[in-house]
């Protein structure tokens, strides 16, 4: 068995008695002022994360509760997002990490390289934003088939690893007129059905290499299985589903992979449309933000002075500015960023400090990057209800009293 990090509920809780009344099975538990569902059990793969945090969708789609997101930037292994398309594999995986082997193809003299020796090549630090192409699908009114996560398929998460440059340099060099970068998922793939149909297997510009990770660890600890250890793809700015848990493949590619993940999966058709390769892919990040606190799990606010407190970042580029609005977008203010800046591909969270008298309120947060580009007001219609930044579908409702 591996180590894992035992938690304790963070923030909001009454700790003690919601843990005892969940446990005891009783329907509800509190949390502040509001009666809850009681949180469903984790499964036994990630029994070491806390349910208290999460909205358990089912074993392989699991999001973080937006009461649950801390105000210290990076997201506790405890607190993330799981999302796995197939069963995540045997832990017997992670007994001997440095055994881990993955074969890298496209370049000049493709190999298999042990985890051992990747880090001898080299280490980088990065932190970013993971977020499924799918947070906010449960905003979409058209209710696209998928998960409906609302903000918690997201996480600010710090990666160790050795730069994919620096590997491919190693092996002579990326080959001649390979555009894409194309990694390959570690699982067993389901009997009787055509792998090409199952298999994960995602491919990025091969541009996206200069700042990905082949990483080992993960907010500071060995990337727990679940999160894709021993091994992991970390492509900063683009969407979750390119960062490849458990890689055992990296090739730089002539086309994309043929792969149904990548040829159907993740393309923003338009309503009522299938996805195909003629459609844009679900690739890269753009801005986006939300408010964590005040939330619907807390009940009614106390009147006075308000901490508003949320999360923005940039995807692809850094995020320069928040907004916060205390109705519903008609005037906006500044809101001040909180704690370090972790670089362009993490987010910051953000504090705009209101006086509210009683009332009915809706708060909204919008982001600006580093380009100008500002969140928008409305999502962008498709089939998936994939990146969704509309500002207005994450706002939150708020009595204050
Ligand atoms: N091998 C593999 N990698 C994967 C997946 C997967 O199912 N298998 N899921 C992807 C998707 S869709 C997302 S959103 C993220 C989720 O990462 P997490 O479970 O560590 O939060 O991993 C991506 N990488
Ligand atoms: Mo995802």
């Amino acid at each position: 068995m591996q180590q894992q990090p035992q938690s304790l509920p963070r923030r909001h809780m009454l700790a003690g008695s919601a843990v005892a009344l969940a446990s005891v099975g009783l329907a509800s538990f509190t949390r502040g002022a509001v009666a809850q569902a009681a949180p469903k059990p984790m499964p036994a793969y990630v029994s070491w994360k806390e349910p208290s945090n999460f909205i358990v969708h089912s074993n392989t789609t699991i999001e973080t509760r937006r009461s649950a997101f801390g105000t210290s930037v990076i997201t506790p292994s405890e607190q993330l997002y799981i999302r796995n398309n197939l069963p995540a594999p045997d832990s017997a995986i992670v007994t001997d990490r440095d055994a881990w082997e993955i074969a890298v193809e496209g370049v000049k003299n493709p190999r298999k390289l042990s985890l051992r020796e990747l880090k001898t090549l080299g280490v980088e630090t990065t932190a970013m934003v993971l977020q499924c192409s799918g947070n906010g699908r449960g905003y979409f009114p058209s209710k696209p088939s998928g998960t409906p996560w609302q903000v918690g398929a997201a996480g600010c998460v710090i990666w160790s690893g050795v730069p994919v440059r620096l590997v491919a340099q190693a092996l002579g060099g990326v080959g001649e007129g390979m555009k894409y970068m194309t990694g390959t998922g570690g699982e067993k793939l389901p009997e009787g059905l055509d792998p090409k149909s199952v298999i994960v297997e995602r491919s990025v510009p091969t541009s996206a290499m200069a700042d990905a990770l082949l990483a080992w660890e993960m907010n500071g600890q060995p990337i727990p299985l679940a999160h894709g250890g021993p091994l992991r793809l970390i492509v900063p700015g683009y969407t979750g589903v390119n960062n490849i848990k458990y890689i055992k493949e990296l090739a730089f590619t002539a086309k994309e992979t043929d792969a149904r993940i990548m040829s159907h999966g993740y393309r923003l058709s338009p309503p009522g449309a299938k996805g195909d390769p003629s459609q844009p892919s679900v690739q890269e990040m753009s801005v986006k933000s939300w408010i964590n606190s005040p939330n619907a799990d807390q009940g009614p606010v106390k009147a006075g002075t308000v901490q508003i407190l949320g999360v923005a970042f940039g995807g692809l580029n850094a995020v320069a500015k928040v907004e916060v609005s205390l109705d519903g977008g008609k005037s906006w203010a500044s809101g001040r960023f909180v704690g370090p800046d972790l670089g362009k591909y993490a987010w910051r969270q953000f504090v705009f400090v209101a006086k509210m008298p009683a009332g009915e309120f809706t708060l909204a947060s919008r982001a600006t990057d580093s380009a100008g580009n500002v969140q928008p007001e409305q999502r962008v219609e498709n089939a998936g209800g994939f990146n969704n930044t509309s500002w207005a579908d994450h706002a939150v409702k708020v009595t204050v009293a």
